[in-house]
């Protein structure tokens, strides 16, 4: 009796030694890990921003697992919150409350409201949202895109497509928006961005602006699609995550165009994505994300950066590019670039 008990006893040390080197972890031992939580306020799969976000991130965080002895283990994890946004703020707050992250980063315009109460809660959890504004939480620091900018790229070069040989129509150019959700930066700056840009090359076009409801109906943004493209566009900027999918479909079968906003999205389909604006928000996650490791990302800070910064642009360097848009329009499109690039040509970009 007295030896098993004895060999119980070693058995369970020996258990318990086994397990605690399976975490690495004993009580001495520092534990120098900086932990990096991603919110993505929806999925990530079809969403230009959250496909930039989540690289980004998990780039400055594969860099300094691979610096130097000295500098932290950075831990990414990514939590998805869904299309039902009413559930945010909860994941959010558990997020924070579970006080398991030196980092929330996120992205989206919508979601500073959401971070400022979580904040008055835990002041001490600090935050980096990407594609938003917020100057005044100290907890806070944002990256906001010139969405101005990007925007007027896109309907600059729908505008130049409509009036060039690509287009059979006769008469004023029309062009078609068709977008997820409304909100203000959708309704206050993108839209009258891209009609700005449309106008620019044609004074009497129109912009059919359409909303698709959510973030992921292909189905039905095909059909929206399909009456845009009925009614006289020529071309479809989509801004509609997993929905733009169908907007691609419908233009195929119509063999019609469509501009793709945020990431590149020429090899979407070669030859029917004939445009695409970019922002480099992956670029800035990632130096943001190393700023917040090291400790000198500024919070309470709220940039914008625009294309002079040269965050945000329009893809010229693709060989479909060069394939599928004839060199008039290649041209014209290349020369506004620089303009804005150089400062010559400038559009603010209007914050609450
Ligand atoms: N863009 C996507 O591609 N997928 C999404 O699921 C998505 N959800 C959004 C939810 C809200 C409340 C807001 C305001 C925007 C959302 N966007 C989404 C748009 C995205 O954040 C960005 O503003 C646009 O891509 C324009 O750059």
């Amino acid at each position: 009796m007295h030896i098993r008990s004895v060999l119980m006893a070693v058995v369970l040390v020996l258990l318990l030694s086994a397990l605690t080197s399976c975490t690495g972890r004993t009580e001495s031992e520092p534990t120098e890990v900086f932990r990096v939580g991603v919110f993505v306020p929806g999925v990530v799969e079809g969403s230009p921003t959250y496909e930039l976000l989540t690289e980004g991130v998990q780039r400055a965080a594969n860099e300094k697992a691979g610096d130097n002895a000295d500098s932290p283990a950075v831990t990414v994890k990514v939590v998805e919150g869904g299309f039902n946004q009413a559930l945010w703020e909860q994941g959010l707050t558990s997020m924070a409350a579970s006080e398991e992250y030196d980092l929330i980063v996120s992205s989206n315009p919508e979601i500073p409201d959401i971070v400022d109460s979580i904040t008055q809660s835990f002041p001490t959890q600090q935050f980096l949202i990407m594609d938003a504004h917020r100057a005044d939480n100290p907890s806070v620091h944002t990256v906001m895109f010139n969405q101005r900018e990007q925007a007027f790229l896109a309907g600059y070069f729908a505008g130049l497509v409509g009036t060039s040989d690509m287009s059979d129509r006769e008469g004023p150019v029309r062009v078609g928006l068709l977008v997820g959700q409304e909100y203000p930066i959708m309704n206050n700056v993108i839209l009258p961005g891209y009609e700005f840009g449309v106008r620019a090359v044609d004074p009497d076009a129109s912009v059919d602006f359409r909303v698709l409801g959510n973030w992921y109906d292909a189905g039905r943004a095909a059909e929206l699609a399909d009456s845009m493209y009925a009614t006289g566009s020529d071309v479809i900027l989509t801004i509609a995550g997993g929905g733009s999918q169908g907007v691609i479909a419908t233009a195929r079968d119509r063999e019609k165009y469509v501009i793709w906003y945020d990431t590149n999205g020429l090899d979407q389909a070669p030859g029917v994505v004939i445009g695409s604006t970019y922002i480099a928000l992956d670029q800035a996650a990632y130096e943001r994300t190393l700023a917040a490791i090291e400790g000198k990302l500024l919070y309470g800070e709220a940039e914008v950066l625009g294309v002079a910064d040269g965050y945000v642009g329009f893809v010229q360097d693709d060989q479909l590019y060069r394939r599928h848009v004839s060199e008039a329009v290649r041209e014209a499109q290349a020369e506004i670039v620089a303009r804005m690039q150089n400062g010559d040509f400038y559009l603010e970009m209007p914050l609450n």
